[in-house]
């Protein structure tokens, strides 16, 4: 740290008579908290998560959400994160600085009770809220336990205090290394993580880059700075005055909105916060958005269902008052009002209730009653205010109630079917002989030239094939009706067994691997597209248990010599003719349909000697992936341009 080199050194004495303490009090502290932290260490999936990559990104958040409570309460304008060339990462912030005054009881900065006793970071009564409170709300020690070295330096009182931690151990008393300006004040942190606990120690600028948005989106004013300091160089300002009302917009940005205006209520109740922003579009899926003390709760819970329950009534209430709904008509279901919707809900709770499977459902049921009252008294407002604009929202609403009428039949009709047809699997089908799921896949290929192939060099024990035909449906442009109504989307539904929406069920799944395998040109990318957004939209667990795949085609066949290699992609093949020599034979796949039996085989359908891609999906920015899906699927053009250009040089073997 370059700024080290033109402050004084420090002053011994005064640093000793600070912080000199009782020994023997201070050597008993020291071995529990060595304990607290070496439990740390043995199972930091406990209190991370994971030691993989999430785990890692997770050590970043920590530190970061610290300086947001801090601009929580008031006090913090600027929060700045760098990647280092190291893969070490140092979080400044222009907050008070962590208090480093001697605590009584141990005799030692508070400065280092926060990084080296477990839990101790929302201890302070720091007036404000704590972001800290979810399953990892564990603080700063806990990145300091699994960090190789750590170093924290605050400016506070017109003094640079500093101190160093390896493996959570401290190497010294805290200690004033400088002054400062009185008025200066924050916390700068730089920490490495441990090689020793972290499969991975590299970072991933984006996924850090997702994170920091919505981190700057959902506290209005805080300006966040990222830089990557690794090549290739970032640097990046998060900084939204509009708060989670830019939120919204920036998610809608690849569809088409219904009004122009984003709907924002908040207000206070019973001492919760409450902030919603709403919009809808013309697409048909919903996304909402919770947040509690700026922490994600995919699961939902009160202040979800307080937000559903307020728009439902008030809509219906709008809509009969108005007319827009006769008295004979039926009221309008919240699925249908939340067509296409789009909307953030965050509330801010002095200590929050967590439930579920993953404690990521707010359970606090205050909430419910605080975000029903601030959307129902505000919204009613806004459509009394915005005639205009609550006719489209009720009209809308009342296509999707006729569309949603409209698919329960094609639904039924298809149920009763499969009733009265038996098993009722589809047609085209060519199912395996084994049994039992489990041991099971299914390959979705494209079109029947591709079908005689693949059926003929595959394990008929384990492997099923279905075709479908051309380009499926995009559910991205289709409502409920059209998709059940679907042949191709009809097929798949039946052969995987689970069926879909509110009939989801994982345990009736028929194969444990779903591989789409088409072409490895721009039409089978867009079938492979296509196909994943309908599984995204309609069976997200499928992706998010693990069992959709992609098959990897080879792009090209190299011969020399009698002997036959594959490249799957121009890198590969590169470094195949680099290896062969230049004058092999080089030739390019056409398509699946047009491989030798054992070709396809080989390289494609054996378990033994192909490659699958495994789909997945991070829960934590589940905004982002609902975007990039509405991107490259929804009916803006100019968006999606910008993506296709910003990604095309991930691309390597597209026939573009
Ligand atoms: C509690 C009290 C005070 C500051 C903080 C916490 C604080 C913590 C962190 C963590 C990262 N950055 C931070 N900045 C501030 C100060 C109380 C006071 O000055 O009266």
């Amino acid at each position: 740290m370059a700024e080290e080199k033109d402050i004084k050194s420090p002053d011994v004495t005064e640093e000793k008579r600070s912080y000199e303490v009782e020994n023997n009090e201070y050597d008993a502290s020291q071995i529990q908290i060595l304990e607290g932290l070496e439990a740390v260490r043995k199972r930091p999936g406990m209190y991370i998560g994971s030691t993989s990559a999430p785990g890692l990104h997770h050590m970043v958040y920590e530190i970061v959400d610290n300086g947001v409570d801090e601009a929580l309460a008031g006090f913090c304008k600027n929060i700045s994160v760098t990647i280092n060339e190291d893969n070490s990462i140092t979080v400044t912030d222009d907050g008070r600085g962590i208090p480093v005054d001697k605590e009584k009881k141990t005799g030692k900065s508070a400065l280092e009770v926060v990084y080296t006793i477990l839990h101790a970071g929302g201890k302070f009564g720091n007036g404000g809220y704590k972001v800290s409170g979810g399953l990892h709300g564990v603080g700063a020690s806990v990145v300091n336990a699994l960090s190789e070295w750590l170093e924290v330096k605050v400016k506070r009182d017109g003094h640079i205090h500093m101190q160093r931690y390896e493996r959570g151990k401290v190497m010294y008393p805290v200690k004033v290394i400088g002054d400062c300006p009185l008025e200066e004040t924050g916390t700068m942190v730089t920490f490495k993580p441990d090689a020793e606990i972290f499969e991975t120690v590299v970072f991933d600028y984006k996924t850090i880059k997702t994170r920091l948005r919505e981190t700057a989106f959902l506290t209005k004013g805080l300006a966040i700075h990222l830089k990557d300091n690794r090549e290739p160089k970032h640097d990046k300002t998060f900084h939204y005055e509009g708060g989670i009302k830019e939120f919204v917009t920036y998610l809608n940005q690849a569809n088409t909105a219904l009004y122009p205006n984003v709907i924002y209520c908040d207000g206070d109740y019973n001492n919760i916060n409450v902030e919603v922003a709403m919009q809808h579009t013309d697409a048909f899926t919903e996304n909402i958005y919770t947040f509690v003390n700026n922490i994600n709760t995919p699961e939902g819970g009160t202040h979800l269902t307080g937000f559903k329950n307020a728009i439902t009534k008030t809509i219906n209430d709008y809509a009969r008052a108005n007319k827009l709904l006769k008295d004979s008509e039926d009221n309008l279901s919240g699925e249908d009002i939340r067509e296409g919707l789009t909307a953030i809900i965050s509330v801010k709770i002095e200590d929050p209730q967590f439930e579920g499977q993953t404690k990521m459902k707010l359970g606090t049921s205050d909430a419910s009653i605080a975000v029903n009252r601030v959307v129902s008294e505000q919204l009613t407002y806004f459509l009394e205010q915005n005639p205009q604009v609550a006719k489209l929202m009720c009209e809308k609403s009342i296509l999707a109630q006729r569309a949603r009428a409209a698919a329960r039949k094609a639904r039924d009709l298809t149920r009763r079917k499969s009733v009265l047809e038996g098993a009722g699997l589809p047609g085209k089908l060519a199912d395996c002989t084994e049994k039992d799921p489990t041991r099971c896949e299914i390959f979705i290929v494209e079109g029947d030239s591709a079908l005689g192939p693949a059926k003929n060099c595959r394990d008929i024990k384990y492997q099923a094939v279905m075709p479908i035909r051309g380009k499926i449906l995009n559910v991205e442009k289709a409502r409920l009706d059209r998709i059940y109504a679907n042949k191709e989307i009809q097929g798949m539904i039946t052969a995987f067994g689970t069926g879909i929406h509110d009939d989801f069920d994982i345990s009736k799944l028929r194969y444990n691997k779903i591989i789409i395998m088409s072409d490895a040109d721009v039409d089978g990318a867009h079938i492979a597209t296509l196909m994943l957004t309908f599984l995204y939209r309609f069976m997200p667990e499928l992706i998010k248990q693990g069992h959709v795949y992609l098959a990897q085609p080879p792009l090209y066949y190299v011969r020399k010599n009698k002997k036959l290699y594959y490249a799957y992609n121009d890198v590969e093949r590169d470094a195949l003719l680099d290896k062969v020599g230049n004058d092999a034979d080089v030739q390019r796949f056409k398509g699946l349909g047009e491989m030798e039996d054992q070709e396809l085989s080989e390289t494609t359908m054996d378990p033994e000697t192909r490659t699958l891609l495994r789909v997945n999906m991070d829960e934590n920015s589940k905004s982002e992936l609902d975007l990039t899906f509405t991107t490259l699927m929804g009916d803006q053009v100019e968006p999606r341009r910008i993506f296709i250009e910003e990604n095309a040089k991930y691309v390597q073997n597209l026939d573009v």
